[in-house]
């Protein structure tokens, strides 16, 4: 298939990307480099080193014989995105591009703004794109598991059958995000909603959990090809950072109690969840929401697990307790649905003590390259 990564320079994309073109895919990568820039902003870094995309792609050509095509320029300049779609004629978009993290978006006014207009005005163009130049195309959207919150009651995969009243119909299922930045995925989800239902546009929306985990069978092939992986307070996840602070000596920083439970998946699931569902498409008109992750987890448990890796690895570990920047549930019911990307093939790579300890071995080899002052939270959202 001729498929655009939107994002392919990110956390995510990147080993998209190299996955979907080993299995034989003519792909195309579009990212503003915006997420490398973050970084100075923030004066943070990768935990490891990362190669420019040129030359990222440049060495893949070099390994496998395959080209990627790379085209720098951002979503929300609406002539570059149609004229990228106009010579790429894609079957699938796959759309990674957004501004990620919670706590940038709550940073203050501006970074809130930022982040609701790039997310919400990229998606439109990228909708408006594929209705005027590839209407057939299957637009892979990466929505996010907190757009649901932390309701007491099961969480569905988007839709739930709700009786009011004596009446009875099937509604998306209410949503209540935890950040302006899960608020923009949220955004996002209506307003593809409403084009699947007035334009016929084929959407699927895949509400992933966090991603865990640095390297694919792609990215170990060559230290150009790595990975990034983050750690700092507000571009790290949960896990990664529980793993790279164990690898520096730092106390695992649950925030609160640690009840907080969520959905995870490992990188090497990402990209097959992306490959299942371009293979499977959405009929056209139809909005179809997919649940990516794979386990549950309750941060404490998380940092509990880390500990007794990294101890087996000889490291000490202590896990605290800090005060929780963000304003949160720290205990609450969690049972989400996810059996639909299994039902169309995924076999869950699942958190296993080996794997733990084979990503904390890759994250100590760089353990140097911390910067060890954005290790702690310094975003609130009060
Ligand atoms: P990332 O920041 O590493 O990658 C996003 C990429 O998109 C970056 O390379 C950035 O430069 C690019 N980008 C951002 N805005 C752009 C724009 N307007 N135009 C062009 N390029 C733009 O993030 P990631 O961790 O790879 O996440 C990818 C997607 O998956 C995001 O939409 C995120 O919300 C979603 N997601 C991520 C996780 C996770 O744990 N990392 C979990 C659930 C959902
Ligand atoms: N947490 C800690 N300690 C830390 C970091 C986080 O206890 O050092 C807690 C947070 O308070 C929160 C939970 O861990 O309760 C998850 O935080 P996170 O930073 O790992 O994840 P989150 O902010 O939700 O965002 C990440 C990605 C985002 C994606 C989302 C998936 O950055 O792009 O959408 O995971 S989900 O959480 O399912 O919405």
């Amino acid at each position: 298939m001729r498929i655009i990564v939107a994002g392919g320079d990110g956390f995510c994309g990147w080993p998209t990307a190299l996955y979907l073109s080993q299995r034989g895919h003519d792909v195309t990568i579009i990212d503003n480099l915006a997420r490398r820039k973050w970084d100075k902003e923030l004066r943070s870094n990768s935990l490891t080193p990362i190669s420019s995309l040129e030359e990222r792609v440049n060495r893949w050509k070099e390994l496998t014989g395959k080209t990627i095509r790379t085209y720098i320029g951002d979503l929300n300049h609406y002539d570059f995105l149609r004229e990228v779609m106009r010579q790429a004629q894609p079957e699938a978009f796959v759309h990674f591009a957004e501004q990620r993290s919670a706590p940038y978006s709550m940073i203050d006014r501006e970074h809130a703004i930022f982040t609701q207009v790039n997310n919400v005005v990229g998606t439109l163009n990228v909708a408006y794109a594929i209705r005027e130049m590839a209407p057939d195309c299957h637009l892979i959207k990466l929505g996010t598991m907190g757009e649901y919150g932390q309701p007491n009651i099961d969480i569905e995969e988007g839709y739930i059958e709700i009786e009011h009243n004596g009446r009875k119909d099937v509604l998306p299922f209410p949503k209540q995000p935890g950040s302006f930045y899960h608020l923009s995925k949220v955004h996002d989800s209506y307003n593809l909603m409403f084009i699947c239902r007035v334009w016929g546009l084929r959407v699927t929306d895949l509400n992933q959990g966090i991603v865990y985990g640095l390297h694919t069978e792609e990215t170990k092939l060559d230290p150009a090809l790595s990975n990034r992986l983050d750690y700092d307070a507000v571009f790290g996840t949960a896990l990664n950072r529980f793993l790279i602070q164990a690898a520096i000596g730092h106390d695992l920083t649950v925030y609160g109690s640690g009840g907080q439970t969520r959905g995870f998946l490992n990188i090497t699931d990402t990209v097959r969840c992306i490959e299942i569902t371009a293979e499977n498409p959405a009929d056209q008109g139809e909005f179809r929401v997919f649940n990516q992750f794979t386990e549950e987890f309750s941060v404490l448990d998380l940092a509990k697990m880390v500990k007794r890796v990294a101890e087996q690895e000889g490291f000490t570990v202590n896990i605290t307790h800090l005060e929780n920047p963000r304003i949160e549930k720290e205990s609450h019911y969690y049972n989400a649905k996810n059996t639909k990307l299994q039902d169309l093939g995924l076999q869950p790579n699942l958190l296993t003590d080996d794997v733990l300890s084979e990503i904390f071995r890759s994250v100590v080899i760089h353990k140097d390259r911390v910067i060890s002052e954005n290790v702690l939270p310094n975003v609130n959202w009060s």
